[in-house]
């Protein structure tokens, strides 16, 4: 009987660092956001801000953002130009945005959180 513990402790040791293997190897989940971003076209929100909080985008492009946050947050144009409404962790947003201008939002339940997309000429 005692072998048999000891067997089955070997086996749990050998287990652990597998387990460990498997958690870290799970991708994290906006994998596709962050290839967005590299675009300039993504905005991601995260731990109360707009990140980033400033892009600089041609005319045409369609900005996206993603709420990665553990609230709901809002993308409200400072002058009514779109508003998103709440967006709930995990979901997005996105505006196309076709005449160049300088377009300042902020989120409505969190004034502090402000960004602005910065839209050229084609
Ligand atoms: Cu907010």
């Amino acid at each position: 009987m005692k072998r048999i513990t000891v067997l089955f402790a070997f086996i749990a040791l050998l287990a652990l660092p597998a387990v460990a293997v498997a958690a870290s190897a799970q991708p994290p989940a906006p994998a596709a956001v962050s290839a967005a971003q590299m675009s300039g076209s993504s905005v991601s929100i995260a731990n109360f801000s707009f990140q980033p909080s400033w892009i600089s985008v041609p005319a045409g492009t369609t900005v996206s953002w993603f709420n990665n946050d553990g609230v709901a947050h809002t993308v409200t144009s400072d002058v009514g130009a779109f508003d998103s409404g709440a967006i709930a962790p995990g979901a997005g947003f996105s505006v196309t945005f076709s005449t160049p201008g300088t377009y300042t939002y902020h989120c409505a339940f969190h004034p502090m959180m402000t960004g602005t997309v910065v839209v050229t000429g084609m």
